[in-house]
């Protein structure tokens, strides 16, 4: 990873081998000093069986909260046409309910219309236009040599988004119920959690990584070569990133950052012991919370989601975070289902109900007491 060495002679004349020399000297840590040479301690400090962890430890501490060297990060997301881009915009603002201090990213194709791209941007700080097949980079070419991959090199895109140190890509049909900042701090690349179907394989819908253009290359470089064993971005990164299941266990992140809301019902008393620590819900497979129907009256959904267990109640807060916080925001020519859901509920007036987690959480409305009367919470000194 590092330049090592740079060749350096010894007495004897015979070039010096850095791991020849290093090997088996357990205990010297790797420190920045080294790290800004680029060249190994002429003494043998490198612990070079543990490079890359003492590495990771290394940037682990530039990221930490309060490091001058912290850089830029931010949760990214992916839409690929308006629908998608609704669920980015009830993504976007499930994040801002819950407070998040890091900045939000959404990468859109040309299939998003300027509408939604607009809307997008009330949401959002950045709302980054991708398109490979109008690109010239590799990302063009390696989508000439493998039309199949399209959706999914798009997203890979995530990786070219270098003015982030470090990056949490999470899918237009997740969302986030509590703060989950820490995943900056804590989780390297490339830390996802196991999927439910193949828990050995990853699940591609939410990972933390690091924004680098050599991965960005490596990674289209291997697409073109091996393709995708399922056609899509997970079987295309679990090829990349194969030694997810069986290399080191803190790459993988907790189920309660990606917790499939389809599957609650079907290991129900797991679900119940851990409910309050769940952050991130992932409404994985075909039926989207965008498909549903909304009654704007008794805020809850049209269908008997009796048998949906608590999987119906968090499609029904995805259905109460569209109403009550994005629709304002979307803008009128918006396309597909996500045009006919805005054109149906643009108007609807919206009885306010408290949001206890959120904006109305009770330490919001103490802050604002406070701030207007000074003293007010403190104790009369007897
Ligand atoms: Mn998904």
């Amino acid at each position: 990873m590092f330049g090592c060495c740079g060749g350096g002679k010894r007495k004897d004349g015979e070039k010096r081998s850095c791991w020849a020399d290093t090997r088996g000297k357990k205990g010297g840590a790797l420190n920045i000093t080294d790290l800004r040479r680029g060249s190994c301690d002429p003494n043998g400090q490198f612990d070079v069986d543990n490079l890359e962890e003492q590495v990771e430890a290394i940037e682990t501490r530039l990221d930490g909260p309060t490091h001058p060297c912290r850089g830029r990060q931010a949760y990214v997301t992916l839409a690929t046409n308006d629908t998608y881009g609704l669920g980015c915009l009830v993504l976007g603002e499930s994040l801002r309910r819950v407070g998040t201090t890091k900045e939000l990213v959404v990468m859109v194709t040309r299939h998003v219309s300027d509408a939604m791209r607009h809307s997008l941007e009330k949401t959002f700080d950045h709302v980054k236009l991708f398109d490979l097949l109008d690109s010239n980079d590799a990302g063009n070419l390696a989508l000439l040599q493998r039309p199949e991959l399209g959706v999914t090199l798009t997203k890979i895109h995530c990786w070219t988004l270098t003015e982030y140190r470090r990056a949490v890509f999470l899918d237009a049909d997740t969302m986030v119920v509590r703060n989950c900042d820490e995943l900056f701090d804590q989780y390297q690349e490339f830390s996802a959690a196991p999927d439910v179907g193949w828990p050995d394989c990853f699940n591609s819908g939410v990972f933390v990584y690091k924004p680098s253009l050599a991965t960005y290359r490596s990674i289209l470089a291997f697409a073109v070569k091996n393709g995708s064993f399922d056609g899509g971005d997970q079987g295309l990164l679990n090829m990349y990133f194969s030694d997810w299941a069986r290399g080191s266990i803190k790459k993988h992140l907790p189920f309660i950052y990606n917790m499939v809301a389809s599957i609650v019902y079907t290991y129900q008393p797991a679900f119940r012991l851990n409910a309050d620590q769940v952050k991130i819900i992932h409404f994985l497979g075909p039926v989207k919370p965008w498909h549903w129907q909304y009654d704007i009256q008794g805020r809850c959904l049209m269908s008997d989601t009796g048998s949906l267990g608590d999987a119906g109640d968090l499609l029904t807060l995805w259905w109460n975070i569209l109403i009550s916080r994005a629709m304002p925001n979307i803008e009128a020519g918006v396309t597909g289902l996500a045009g006919e859901i805005h054109e149906k509920y643009k108007d609807c007036e919206e009885p306010y109900v408290l949001d206890y987690r959120g904006v109305d959480a009770y330490q919001n409305i103490q802050d604002h007491v406070k701030s207007k009367i000074p003293g007010v919470f403190q104790r009369k000194q007897k």
